[in-house]
């Protein structure tokens, strides 16, 4: 099972976004569907709670209508890239709405059964002009912690630390721009506290063990494990005072009028989206429990660093508060927790001729999706994203370095490769794999780095290390560049065809291999390649990448695997 953050369904999708999260994940998927693995890729929007609540507002629609607006824009976004979930689901649209708030309300329940919720009063914001309280975003104030002013009521811009709203410095309503009063009212808190031991068990335990050949990111388990070192697990309410979101299902007066908080319900998603599929297909709902309360499953989460205290803290805290046992990967039957939270840094931007900055959609740095889509194709992009992935640190797109990377690396050592190759196979071997001859050592050496690079790649996707992964490809592409100038197939034509075929042979055989090992990353660009070297269908199949071509197998239609870009066209309008 894996997941990929449900983004909220507010806004278009940047680079940033895809960077974060989807990318990776989507490479995740596809190489562990090439070894054979079943795996179900589940995302869609995060509908709920103040974020779309408040956008709606400011355009001066319905939250429905944005929602569901944005659920599609998202969904055209994803496919364009090639980024292909087995259901995208949506915490309030329409054909998920009912299933995801009685699972929602399940949960809930089923916590609230196990004591672990604490019903108590408390102090929030209250917009007097509004006529509301102002749960998490609805308020704006200095940070109590680094004092900027860009902090809201549950977390801070700029240091990424979590806010209690109650504590932010000058607060001002969203809705109206007034100042809030404090008001008394009741919620229902979550006791972290009660489940920090444990939770700090399991995190712990990740440092030095291999969940599902991953190691966690260092990252991941120093954000939270710090957070718990640092501020302890206060508890958290999991309600708020909003009619947009998941009803909270008590039968007391004093949860009317309140939702379940946005960042209770989102996670709960990746479930109901799961049960949602398996009903869209004609099975059982309730099949769920396979993916989702079997060991046998492994579960990862892919997100970006703004979510981990949810996914490693939050979440899992949820679920074990859900167990009957105290064991802490559940038993058959209860929620597993996750097996791997892989989160990436964010990315920032860097234009020609200024300095890199944050994507700010306000600033107008954003690349968007949309944007992009209509001028390029998406591998290019795809390529970038993962040969600069922020999976340890922040990393910046570069549009220069983008097109000298494109033109660089993919066009002149990959697609290059494949194009002299397949010209040679076609001008002077009828377009078919000619004959193997009397291989030498420098033959057989090129030969069996197919083998060996297909497993160094694996081990690399395995373990969630992208970049390194596709850096191994491209080397065995810089390797097959190397092997044809060594042997020089240009000057072997004129004097000896055998020798000249032998090359070509070996050739083709390192692109058969490179087809099967860049589909996980460049789908698209796999595709045409497989067209080229007329591959049956199942070449991603990791197992047979290496399997030799036979000699006299006839090839497809020679076509520009990979295009040049124009620097000049590149991002002209921006
Ligand atoms: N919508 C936050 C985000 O997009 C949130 C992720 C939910 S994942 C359950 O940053
Ligand atoms: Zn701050």
């Amino acid at each position: 099972m894996v997941t990929a953050a449900l983004p909220y369904s507010n806004g278009r999708l940047h680079v940033g976004h895809i960077a974060g999260a989807y990318l990776p994940a989507d490479t995740y998927v596809r190489y562990l569907r090439a070894t054979g693995a079943e795996v179900r890729f589940v995302c869609g929007s995060d509908d709920n709670g103040v974020a779309a609540l408040k956008t709606a507002r400011e355009q001066g629609r319905t939250v429905e209508d944005l929602t569901a607006h944005f659920n599609q824009s998202q969904q055209r976004d994803f496919s364009g890239l090639g980024i292909e979930f087995d259901i995208f689901g949506g915490t309030h649209q329409p054909d998920y709405v009912d299933i995801h708030n009685k699972m929602s309300q399940d949960l809930f329940l089923k916590i609230h059964e196990k004591g672990f919720f604490t019903k108590r009063k408390s102090k929030q914001l209250y917009d007097t002009e509004a006529q509301q309280f102002l749960p998490d975003r609805f308020v704006k104030g200095s940070c109590p912690h680094c004092k900027c002013d860009c902090a809201f009521g549950d977390q801070c811009e700029d240091c990424g630390r979590s806010v209690d709203q109650t504590e932010l410095l000058n607060p001002v309503s969203v809705m109206t721009g007034s100042t809030p009063e404090l008001r008394e009212t009741i919620h229902w808190y979550l006791r972290l506290d009660q489940l920090q031991g444990r939770l700090t068990e399991w995190l712990a335990a990740k440092k030095d063990t291999e969940a599902c050949g991953a190691t966690w990111r260092t990252t991941v388990l120093n954000q939270s494990l710090g957070r718990i070192e640092a501020e302890g697990l206060p508890e958290r309410a999991m309600t708020r005072d909003l009619t947009w979101g998941v009803p909270v299902p008590l039968d007391d007066p004093d949860a009317e009028g309140k939702s379940l908080y946005v960042w209770f319900d989102a996670p709960t998603g990746y479930v109901s989206f799961t049960a949602a599929m398996l009903e869209q297909a004609g099975g059982d709902p309730s099949d769920y429990a396979k993916w989702w309360k079997d060991p046998d499953c492994k579960v990862l989460h892919f997100i970006g660093e703004d979510n981990i205290v949810f996914h490693a803290i939050t979440w899992p805290a949820m679920l074990l508060a859900s167990h009957d046992s105290d064991s802490i990967q559940g038993e058959l039957g209860e929620y597993q927790l996750p097996h791997n939270v892989v989160s990436n840094a964010f990315l920032n931007i860097k234009f020609p001729g200024k300095d890199e900055e944050k994507i700010s959609k306000s600033r107008g740095t954003a690349v968007w999706i949309e944007d992009f889509l209509k001028t390029f194709d998406p591998d290019p992009l795809r390529f970038y994203l993962t040969a600069i992935a922020p999976e340890q640190s922040r990393t910046a797109f570069d549009i220069d370095d983008f097109v000298t990377r494109n033109n660089g690396e993919l066009v002149n050592a990959f697609g290059n490769f494949f194009n002299r190759t397949m010209t040679f196979a076609h001008k002077y071997f009828e377009g078919k794999v000619p004959e193997s001859g009397e291989r030498g050592d420098v033959d057989r050496e090129q030969l069996s780095r197919l083998a060996t690079i297909r497993d160094k790649t694996g081990v690399e996707l395995e373990a969630c290390r992208f970049k390194s992964g596709l850096n191994e490809v491209m080397g065995l592409a810089r390797a097959g560049n190397g092997y044809f100038d060594l042997n020089k197939p240009f000057l072997s034509r004129k004097t000896d065809m055998i020798a000249c075929g032998r090359a070509i042979n070996v050739c083709l055989q390192t692109a058969r291999t490179l087809t099967t090992l860049i589909a996980p990353f460049l789908p698209h660009t796999a595709e045409k390649a497989a067209r080229m070297l007329n591959l049956p269908a199942g070449y991603e199949s990791w197992s047979a990448a290496a399997e030799e071509l036979p000699a006299g197998h006839a090839l497809g239609e020679a076509e520009i695997l990979v295009k040049k870009l124009d620097p000049k066209e590149v991002f002209a309008d921006v």
